[in-house]
Order: structure tokens, then sequence, then C-alpha cells
């Protein structure tokens, strides 16, 4: 099982460049204020990492951070969905994201979180086509499982799996608030990068 020993920022991509090809890259993705820089913080143990460099204004950048000094990288995606981005800037980000997702050669997985307490949006199943047409593998996680009565999850996650057309086994449930599901997302990674 891998451990978290560290946790760095690396760097920022704001342009159709691939940053690396040498060390393996997890990606996370979701809608604007869907968690996903909570979940890395919650993930490494570091309250304010992804935060930090999430400030307005960088928002179309795709934020490297650094695991173990280098043992693999977690890719902070830009949130999508929006409302109040134009429709200039949200293509704009839509290109940046689809050129990455295309052509990063180190990126192994996708982690598409979506909110458990909603049925996930035209946007969140049009990513998941396009990770299914590209054949990048991914994971459907649902966070703010804290928000939900455990005995309430179960239904939510099903509901959520079943638009995605996912098996709900393969659906991971997760708080950043409280840690729940933690350790099944740190088994899930120890597999995905076992099998570079
Ligand atoms: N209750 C609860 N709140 C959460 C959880 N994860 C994130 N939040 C809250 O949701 C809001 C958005 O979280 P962020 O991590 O900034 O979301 P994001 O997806 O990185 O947003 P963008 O960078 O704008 O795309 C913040 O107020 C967080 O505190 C969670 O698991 N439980
Ligand atoms: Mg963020």
């Amino acid at each position: 099982m891998i451990k978290i020993l560290s946790a760095d920022y690396e760097t920022s991509v704001v342009q159709k460049k691939i940053y690396q090809e040498k060390v393996p890259e997890i990606a996370i993705a979701g809608r604007s204020n869907v968690g996903k820089s909570s979940f890395i913080n919650m993930l490494t143990g570091r309250k304010k990492l992804a935060r930090s460099s999430a400030e307005p204004g960088r928002t179309r950048m795709l934020n490297y951070f650094s695991v173990n000094k280098g043992e693999f990288y977690l890719v902070d995606l830009p949130g999508y969905g929006y409302a109040k981005v134009s429709d200039k800037e949200k293509e704009a980000w839509k290109e940046i994201i689809e050129y990455y997702l295309k052509e990063s050669k180190a990126l192994r997985h996708v982690i598409l979180l979506v909110d458990i307490r909603h049925d996930p949006s035209p946007l969140d199943l049009s990513l998941s086509e396009y990770f299914r047409y590209y054949e990048l593998p991914f994971t459907i996680v649902a966070t703010k499982a804290d928000k939900l009565s455990k005995m309430n999850r179960k239904g939510a996650v099903k509901k959520i799996a079943d638009a995605f057309g996912v098996p709900i086994e393969r659906t991971l449930i997760c708080s950043s608030l409280s840690g729940d599901g933690r350790a099944e997302l740190l088994a899930l990674f120890s597999e995905l990068l076992q099998e570079n």
C-alpha cells in the first residue's frame, strides 16, 4: 500500500504543452467547486497544498503536485461548468484539457469527482464519453459524502454509477472533510502505479 510521505507544488501548465513523460500522472477532474483541490489536500494530508495555487486567474491551469518527491504527480485540472465564465474562456479551457487528456504520455488514470448529492451533469457525462473514446482509464469518485447519512450513501452512489454506466463496485465514496474513503483511494492508487 502506497504511503504519501510528502507532497509539493511542482508547476502549472497554461498552454497546450506536455510537461513531462517520465513520472506517472493521476489527474483529478470535475466541475467547478466539486472539491478537486480539497480532495488533493485530503489525500496528501496537506490542508493548503492545492488551494495555495488556486487563486483566481489560474483557473485555466493544470496544477501539478509531486508526491513523494517525484514518485507520481497529482494533476489538478481546471473545473468546468462555472456559469460566470465567458464562452471564450470555456472553449479555451476545453482545448487545454482535451489536449492534455489526449496527448499526455504519463497520464495513467483520471479521477472524475462528482457530488454525491447530485445526478451527474451533462458535462460530467460527456467527459466520461471522452475518456472512453480515447481509452483513458478512469474512476468515478462521489465526494462530499459527509453531506449524506451513511444510510443514504449507497443509493446515491448507485444512481451515479448507473448514470455513467460503470459498475457500482468500481465507484468510490469519499469525504475530504472527514477523510472517509481515503484508504480505498490509496489502495486504488497503489494498484494504478504498480501497473507501470
Ligand atoms: N462538506 C464538504 N465540503 C467539501 C468537501 N470537499 C470540498 N468541499 C467544499 O467545497 C468547496 C469547493 O471545494 P474546492 O476543493 O475548492 O473545489 P474545486 O473543485 O477545487 O473548485 P475549482 O478549483 O473552482 O474547480 C469548498 O468550500 C470546500 O470546503 C467535502 O468532502 N465535504
Ligand atoms: Mg480547485
